[in-house]
């Protein structure tokens, strides 16, 4: 009999009157001794608030459409429970998330679960933006005024007093600040619909809270934009009460700190008889044939070369000042990496200032997928000045290249062995074409005539697609052709010294 009542109570004719949500997973898996815990402390408010939202979620009939995002926090293993979608978001990040997926899947239910050191401190940007965004998504914040998970730090909703392991003679306002109200700091945004607070410190309370939690997620169904139910809520463990005073001490000293209430509900303004209107949803992305037109691209691409190189891995660190072209050089070498069909990436990396900073630029080009865009390693220097000489040329792996924006190396410079090193006064050969920033084009030059990494047509192709202007087109076609003349003639000039040498 026993069995049979555990197994179908309905055909053992008993009536269901409540059960467990089927929001929830039918059993819940712990390893060894713990297997027959929830991860929830005795009296711990989370457990409460999941039945909450489980049940609710049921109640609308979401469970399909619900996408739970799991906070950092004694709830990281919201997904343990719930029986929805569910993501789990870095600490503090789960509305910055949620937005993603609500927009990614305008139709599923996206609630975002969070504690208060999670949402009001290391999450607090993410909270205000996506209220202020008013994303259509539900937020359940659980106020237990402390970190419960990291054994007691003081929260930014602790109040003044209240010793935490961080605030051991009790939070001062001079040091500390005042406990933050996220309800009431929300309602002073334009965009959000819905804001209550509720508590869980008694039969009442928690059933209040239901009612709460049901319309938040009701509202999201219709469309209507963000809510938050700020839910406050008893730590047994950290506030080293037992499960009973714990309720007690939300009823008597939370709740005065924190009022109760509904801070807004935007639905309760709309008369009676009509209902929200539903917020309206983006305009569609234009069709992809139309992108090209919109983006001022000409689609007139052209078809890559044939001669896909078999094998490529050149990885290149260009350097020199901010208006050197360093980074737009980067750009060409990458861009003449696609067009043969090949793995590239380009990877920026330069000072605050926008000109005469430092900046610098790490470009790989790959017959292999490029597993990390950051050159540690080059095997081609492009360096621009002679700061970007010294802090890379020991960077070098012996067997690469180091061209240098000089004629000659500064005097206490030594090449290590086995890197090729050509020395070339690119600017001034710039300045000779009427446009000393074309340098970076010369020294491009100059690289095609030393290695044989990068056919010319690649770069041409890069070329065309990355200068914009026609005439800087025409400049860093010379430019170009000037860099790989006075390459090649270095180089030769250089094996005929070294051939005399010898004799
Ligand atoms: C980026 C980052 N910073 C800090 C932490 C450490 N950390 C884990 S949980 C937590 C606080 C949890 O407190 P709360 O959000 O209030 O959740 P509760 O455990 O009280 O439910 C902190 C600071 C982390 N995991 N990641
Ligand atoms: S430490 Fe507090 S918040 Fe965390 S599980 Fe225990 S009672 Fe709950
Ligand atoms: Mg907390």
């Amino acid at each position: 009999m026993a069995e049979l009542l555990l197994d179908d109570p309905v055909a053992a004719g008993f009536e269901i009157v409540h059960e467990r949500p089927h929001s929830f997973y039918p059993e819940f898996f712990r390893k060894g001794d713990l297997k027959d815990q929830t991860h929830y402390c005795p009296g711990c408010g989370h457990g409460i608030a999941h039945k909450l939202v489980a049940e609710a979620i049921d109640e609308l009939g979401l469970q399909d459409r619900t996408i739970l995002i799991s906070p950092v926090g004694c709830s990281v293993f919201a997904y343990y429970y719930l029986d929805t979608g569910n993501v789990q978001a870095a600490h503090g990040r789960a509305p910055a998330v949620a937005t993603g997926v609500k927009r990614a899947h305008p139709e599923s239910i996206v609630v975002s679960y969070q504690g208060d050191g999670d949402l009001a401190a290391i999450g607090m940007a993410e909270i205000l933006h996506a209220a202020n965004r008013g994303e259509n998504i539900t937020v359940f914040f659980i106020n237990n005024a402390i970190y419960g998970m990291t054994g007691g730090q003081m929260a930014p909703t602790t109040l003044l007093g209240q010793k935490s392991t961080t605030t051991p003679y009790g939070r001062d306002h001079y040091n500390d600040g005042y406990p933050v109200k996220v309800c009431e700091l929300l309602a002073t945004l334009e965009a959000p619909v819905y804001l209550e607070r509720v508590a869980l410190g008694n039969a009442k309370q928690i059933n209040a809270a239901l009612r709460a939690i049901r319309k938040a997620l009701r509202y999201q169904t219709e469309r209507a934009g963000f809510s938050l139910v700020e839910i406050l809520s008893p730590c047994p463990t950290i506030w080293k009460l037992d499960p009973v005073a714990a309720q007690k001490r939300v009823r008597e000293v939370l709740v005065p700190a924190f009022p109760l209430g509904v801070y807004r509900d935007r639905g309760a303004e709309i008369p009676k008889g009509e209902t929200l209107p539903p917020r309206p949803l983006p305009a569609p992305p234009p069709p992809l044939d139309a992108i090209p037109g919109l983006l001022d691209i000409d689609e007139q691409t052209p078809d890559p070369p044939a001669a896909r190189p078999a094998q490529a891995d050149l990885r290149i660190r260009v350097a020199g000042f901010g208006g050197q072209g360093v980074l737009m050089l980067g750009e060409v070498l990458a861009e003449a990496g696609l067009q043969l069909g090949l793995e590239v990436s380009w990877l920026p990396s330069y000072g605050p200032e926008m000109r005469s900073g430092t900046s610098n630029c790490h470009v790989r080009i790959s017959s292999q997928e490029v597993d990390s865009p950051l050159v540690a390693r080059p095997n081609v220097l492009l360096a621009l000045n002679e700061p970007s000489l010294r802090k890379f040329l020991p960077t070098v792996e012996v067997g690469g290249w180091v061209l240098y924006n000089h004629h000659q190396l500064p005097a206490d410079i030594a090449v290590p062995e086995g890197i090729h090193l050509l020395p070339l006064a690119c600017s001034e050969l710039a300045d000779s074409l009427g446009e000393t920033r074309a340098g970076n084009i010369v020294m491009l030059g100059a690289l095609l005539a030393a290695t044989d990494g990068l056919p010319i047509e690649a770069i041409h192709r890069a070329l065309a697609l990355c200068v914009k202007s026609a005439r800087w087109l025409e400049i860093d076609r010379r430019a170009l052709a000037t860099g790989q003349q006075a390459a090649r003639e270095a180089l030769s000039n250089r094996s005929q010294e070294v051939r005399r040498e010898i004799q």
